[in-house]
Protein backbone atom coordinates (compact mmCIF):
# COMPACT_ATOMS: atom_id res chain seq x y z
CA UNK A 1 0.00 0.00 0.00
CA UNK A 2 1.71 3.21 -1.00
CA UNK A 3 1.48 6.60 0.70
CA UNK A 4 -1.30 8.38 -0.88
CA UNK A 5 -3.66 4.88 -0.44
CA UNK A 6 -3.07 4.94 3.42
CA UNK A 7 -3.97 8.36 4.32
CA UNK A 8 -7.24 7.16 1.97
CA UNK A 9 -7.96 4.68 4.29
CA UNK A 10 -7.23 6.58 7.47
CA UNK A 11 -9.67 9.37 6.13
CA UNK A 12 -12.29 6.70 5.16
CA UNK A 13 -11.62 4.70 8.95
CA UNK A 14 -12.12 8.54 10.23
CA UNK A 15 -15.27 9.45 9.27
CA UNK A 16 -17.22 5.84 8.66
CA UNK A 17 -16.92 6.46 12.35
CA UNK A 18 -17.91 9.93 12.97
CA UNK A 19 -21.60 9.35 12.99
CA UNK A 20 -21.68 6.75 15.52
CA UNK A 21 -19.81 9.41 18.00
CA UNK A 22 -22.71 12.57 16.45
CA UNK A 23 -25.57 9.99 17.43
CA UNK A 24 -24.81 7.06 19.81
CA UNK A 25 -28.71 5.99 19.46
CA UNK A 26 -29.89 6.11 15.96
CA UNK A 27 -33.27 7.54 16.55
CA UNK A 28 -34.74 5.67 14.07
CA UNK A 29 -34.31 2.19 15.40
CA UNK A 30 -35.92 3.23 18.44
CA UNK A 31 -39.06 1.58 19.14
CA UNK A 32 -42.32 3.76 19.44
CA UNK A 33 -43.92 4.40 23.31
CA UNK A 34 -47.59 5.29 23.96
CA UNK A 35 -47.88 8.38 25.82
CA UNK A 36 -50.48 11.04 26.69
CA UNK A 37 -48.64 14.78 25.98
CA UNK A 38 -50.06 16.53 29.50
CA UNK A 39 -48.24 19.97 29.05
CA UNK A 40 -46.70 21.70 25.61
CA UNK A 41 -44.45 24.60 25.63
CA UNK A 42 -44.00 25.28 22.13
CA UNK A 43 -41.76 28.74 22.73
CA UNK A 44 -39.25 26.77 24.48
CA UNK A 45 -39.36 23.61 22.54
CA UNK A 46 -40.38 21.62 25.65
CA UNK A 47 -43.36 18.92 25.79
CA UNK A 48 -44.46 16.77 28.85
CA UNK A 49 -45.74 13.45 28.30
CA UNK A 50 -47.12 10.48 30.32
CA UNK A 51 -45.14 7.90 29.01
CA UNK A 52 -45.06 4.02 28.99
CA UNK A 53 -42.15 2.29 29.31
CA UNK A 54 -38.92 3.59 27.40
CA UNK A 55 -36.01 0.63 27.38
CA UNK A 56 -33.80 2.81 25.40
CA UNK A 57 -33.76 5.01 28.69
CA UNK A 58 -33.84 2.86 31.29
CA UNK A 59 -37.03 4.24 32.14
CA UNK A 60 -40.36 2.31 33.56
CA UNK A 61 -43.97 4.82 33.05
CA UNK A 62 -44.02 8.19 34.27
CA UNK A 63 -44.70 11.75 33.98
CA UNK A 64 -41.86 13.65 32.58
CA UNK A 65 -40.74 16.88 30.27
CA UNK A 66 -38.75 16.09 27.38
CA UNK A 67 -37.24 18.54 24.76
CA UNK A 68 -38.53 18.65 21.26
CA UNK A 69 -35.70 17.84 19.23
CA UNK A 70 -37.57 20.32 16.42
CA UNK A 71 -39.95 22.94 18.13
CA UNK A 72 -41.85 23.08 15.12
CA UNK A 73 -42.85 19.30 15.54
CA UNK A 74 -45.62 20.23 18.77
CA UNK A 75 -47.46 22.63 16.33
CA UNK A 76 -50.11 20.20 15.74
CA UNK A 77 -50.52 18.83 18.88
CA UNK A 78 -52.38 19.87 22.10
CA UNK A 79 -52.75 18.30 25.57
CA UNK A 80 -54.73 15.66 26.12
CA UNK A 81 -53.62 13.81 22.83
CA UNK A 82 -52.59 10.41 22.56
CA UNK A 83 -49.37 9.48 20.61
CA UNK A 84 -46.73 7.01 19.99
CA UNK A 85 -43.27 8.58 20.32
CA UNK A 86 -39.81 8.19 20.17
CA UNK A 87 -37.18 9.55 22.44
CA UNK A 88 -33.40 9.40 22.98
CA UNK A 89 -30.92 10.60 25.32
CA UNK A 90 -29.10 13.19 23.05
CA UNK A 91 -25.92 13.82 24.91
CA UNK A 92 -27.89 13.99 28.42
CA UNK A 93 -30.85 15.94 26.89
CA UNK A 94 -33.73 13.73 26.69
CA UNK A 95 -35.26 14.49 23.27
CA UNK A 96 -38.31 13.65 21.35
CA UNK A 97 -37.69 12.89 17.79
CA UNK A 98 -40.49 11.79 16.27
CA UNK A 99 -44.60 11.94 17.29
CA UNK A 100 -47.19 10.47 15.70
CA UNK A 101 -51.02 9.93 16.63
CA UNK A 102 -51.75 6.76 18.79
CA UNK A 103 -53.71 4.53 16.88
CU1 LIG B 1 -39.58 9.08 31.97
Amino acid sequence: MNRHAFLALCASLVFSALPALAAPEAPETVTPTDGVIRKLNRASGSITITHGELPNLHMGPMTMSFKAKDPAMLKKWKEGDKIRFRAVDAKGVLTVTSIEAAK
